[in-house]
This record gives C-alpha cells, sequence and structure tokens, in this order.
C-alpha cells in the first residue's frame, strides 16, 4: 500500500503511528505541502479534498480521513487493537481522538491559515495565536477528562494504546511547532511522554521523516 505523507502532516503522524503498530509495511508518496502539491491535479485526482493523508491499497481503493483510516486500519489487522472491546470503552476513545480531529487540528490546517491571512489580513503573530488559541482549548478539554475519569489509565483508555493516544500525541506534536508546551497539561504530558519513549511512535513523528528539516 501507498501513504501519501509530507514530513510535518499531523493527520499523518496518526496513521503512520497506526501502521507502525500495527507492522503493515508501505511506500511512502511525499505531497510538499508547503509548494502546494496537494491542490495540484494528479493528487487531486486522488483526493479531491486537497488534503492528507490518502492511504491507497494495492487494489487500487483510496482510504482518507485519518480517523476513517486508522479504524480501517484497526478492522483489516486487529491486533494490537486500538479500541477497546466494550461499546462504552469505543465511544469514549472515538470521543477523546475526535477533540483532535474533529475539533482542533481542522482550525489550524495550512487552508485556514492561509485563509486567514488573504481574507481577513491576520498576520503571522495573529495566525500564530489563532493556532495556539485552538490547540490549547483541545489540550484543555483532554487534560479535565482525562485527568478526571476513571478509564484513563497509563494511557488515554486504560493500559493499552488506543486510537485517543495516536490523536492525543499528534495534537501534542502540533502546539509544540507552534511552541506551546505542555506545562499546564501534566496528565497529557504523562501520556505523551509515555507513548513516544515507544519507537513506534518515535519513529513516526514529523522530524524523523524524509524531508525534514536536520535537527540542530
Ligand atoms: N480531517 C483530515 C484532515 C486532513 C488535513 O487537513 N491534512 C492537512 C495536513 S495535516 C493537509 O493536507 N492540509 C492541506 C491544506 O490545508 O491545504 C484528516 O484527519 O485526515
Amino acid at each position: 500500500m501507498k501513504l501519501y505523507t509530507y514530513w510535518r502532516s499531523l493527520a499523518t503522524f496518526r496513521v503512520r503511528i497506526a501502521l507502525n503498530l500495527k507492522g503493515v509495511a508501505y511506500e511512502q508518496v511525499s505531497v510538499d505541502l508547503d509548494a502546494g502539491q496537494q491542490s495540484k491535479a494528479d493528487y487531486k485526482a486522488i483526493n479531491p479534498q486537497m488534503v492528507i493523508p490518502s492511504l491507497v491499497e494495492d487494489d487500487g481503493t483510496v482510504l482518507y480521513q485519518s480517523m476513517a483510516i486508522m479504524e480501517y486500519l484497526n478492522e483489516v489487522y486487529p491486533q494490537p487493537p486500538l479500541l477497546p472491546a466494550d461499546p462504552k470503552g469505543r465511544a469514549r476513545v472515538r470521543a477523546l481522538s475526535l477533540i483532535t480531529v474533529a475539533d482542533s487540528h481542522p482550525l489550524i490546517v495550512p487552508r485556514v491559515r492561509n485563509h486567514l491571512a488573504a481574507t481577513f489580513n491576520l498576520d503571522d503573530e495573529g495566525r500564530m495565536t489563532w493556532v495556539r488559541h485552538w490547540f490549547a482549548a483541545g489540550l484543555d478539554a483532554y487534560e479535565t477528562h482525562l485527568s478526571r475519569d476513571q478509564a484513563t489509565g497509563t494511557y488515554c483508555h486504560g493500559d493499552r494504546v488506543t486510537m485517543a493516544d495516536l490523536c492525543l500525541v499528534s495534537h501534542a506534536a502540533g502546539y509544540r511547532v507552534f511552541k506551546g508546551n505542555l506545562d499546564k497539561h501534566p496528565t497529557v504530558k504523562r501520556i505523551v511522554d509515555t507513548c513516544m519513549a515507544d519507537e513506534r511512535f518515535a519513529t513516526a513523528q514529523p522530524m524523523r521523516q524524509p524531508g525534514a528539516p536536520k535537527a540542530h
């Protein structure tokens, strides 16, 4: 299978972790978001929404939207499970995942930041404030849920990795790119640090992808 990706894409980071956890081999095809390659005709034919990730199966089926892709991988490769066995647990993991996937990340993606600049003349500093606001709002919600819910364990839900951890880790990584830190979110920080100590998470992170700037 082929993953259309870009080193710093947070949505693709989530999918890369899922692929690593499932032990699935894949080919990476880079879509340079900084060069606007996502809007070019050849990629638009694959994903009309002009966003990454897209995962193309060997039979040509195109999967899109990171959460749908994670759920697909979880169904096709059941081990290790990314969702709990019980309906209430699954609802909680999906709900935690959606804090990032539905309510935070969509507000900070390049097309939104570009629109704020082009249509509303928001300068760099204004866009930075916007992005940090939405990341922090999501982290506040995570911190409250995770610190008060009995269901929280070593990870977001109990003592096994679930899809919620993949989403949380991508959220925290994005916040750090925009110079946020997790000092006010200790439960989030504990879980993120635990996840990132696992090579299957660490090797999926943006700075370890082909094309990422060299760390200095
Ligand atoms: N909800 C989608 C978000 C996809 C998305 O917006 N991806 C970003 C990269 S993380 C993108 O391709 N942005 C291109 C743009 O905004 O022009 C998902 O989770 O897959």
